[in-house]
């Protein structure tokens, strides 16, 4: 049974970051252990003003990578959301210190920065995910097209600019998914545009109907589902596998499927609107017939 170390948010109630990770993982055959980056009551969707709970300091952090590295004995990492500087630090050193003990040990990194032009993290995390996306020890990341920009260094308008990106990145990352490229670059606010770029592969692109409606902890479900689809490949092929997100996009779009057809018809869901925020939960636990079909479509696949 492989084995993964996710550093991520704990919600007590809802579906985001370790809670939207952990279960679909655990369907696929996966031992998950959680450090949890933060303990709310419930994402921060619901309004401010309506989360409860503590972030975990980075001394506590640091306490709890001290104990697990006496039996390190992972497959992979993943980390997704940390609510600052010191809790970046401390994930990235203590994930550097297990992936230089163990370079098979493969490692996804979410660089949680903002979306659509808007930073929600201080702009001191900036430097700190740039540092550890050139340490060379990172396998995977997983940006938005704003998170590119930012460890880019430079705004992305079209496809080749997005081509230069990956290029310039790919010096010290080898496989990274551009989870959805801004609208402007496509030019079809119908879809949702993915793109999936290997060192030394053509980039995929990946193109997903848009659902109109507001849906949070995608990215986690999808970060938790390409790290297995990756490790399967790289079990099976070794560097010569090819990266293919048809699995893991049918699986996502099959979880907000379920999602939708268990919230009330024509929900607005709107961000500070706990209740219509509570109706969208992700309903990761009523999909759990999706995390095992085999069936792929190739329908999302453009090129
Ligand atoms: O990635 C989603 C997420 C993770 N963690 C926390 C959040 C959210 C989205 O709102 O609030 C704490």
């Amino acid at each position: 049974m492989p084995r993964l170390l996710a550093t991520q948010s704990h919600v007590v109630h809802g579906f985001v970051g370790n809670k939207a990770a952990t279960f679909p993982l655990q369907c696929k055959g996966w031992d998950v252990d959680c450090v949890n980056s933060v303990q709310f009551s419930n994402h921060t969707g619901y309004g401010m003003e309506r989360v409860f709970g503590t972030s975990t300091s980075a001394q506590e952090l640091e306490s709890v990578f001290q104990g697990l590295k006496s039996f390190q004995d992972y497959d992979a990492m993943l980390s997704g959301y940390l609510p600052n500087r010191e809790s970046v630090v401390c994930m990235a050193k203590n994930h550097s210190e297990m992936k230089k003990r163990d370079p098979r040990l493969m490692w996804l990194l979410d660089p949680v920065m903002g979306d659509d032009g808007e930073l929600y993290v201080n702009e001191n995390v900036i430097p700190e995910y740039k540092r550890l996306v050139e340490s060379s020890l990172v396998d995977v990341i997983t940006p938005n097209q704003f998170e590119l920009e930012i460890l880019y260094g430079a705004k992305i308008q079209t496809v080749q600019e997005l081509q230069k990106a990956l290029d310039s990145l790919h010096q010290t990352v080898p496989v990274i998914v551009v989870t959805s490229c801004s609208v402007e670059l496509f030019q079809d606010p119908k879809n949702l545009y993915c793109v999936a770029s290997m060192r030394n592969q053509p980039a995929a692109v990946y193109r997903v109907p848009v659902i109109d409606s507001y849906f949070t902890g995608v990215g986690d479900l999808f970060s938790a589902l390409l790290i297995d689809s990756i490790y399967n490949m790289r079990e099976a092929s070794g560097d010569a596998g090819r990266l293919d997100l048809n699995g893991v996009l049918a699986t996502v779009h099959n979880v907000l499927d379920v999602t939708l057809q268990h919230s009330p018809k024509n929900l607005k869901a709107s961000i500070g609107s706990p209740l219509t925020m509570k109706q969208m939960e992700l309903r990761i636990i009523e999909s759990k017939k999706w995390y095992n079909t085999t069936a792929e479509t190739k329908d999302f696949y453009v090129g």
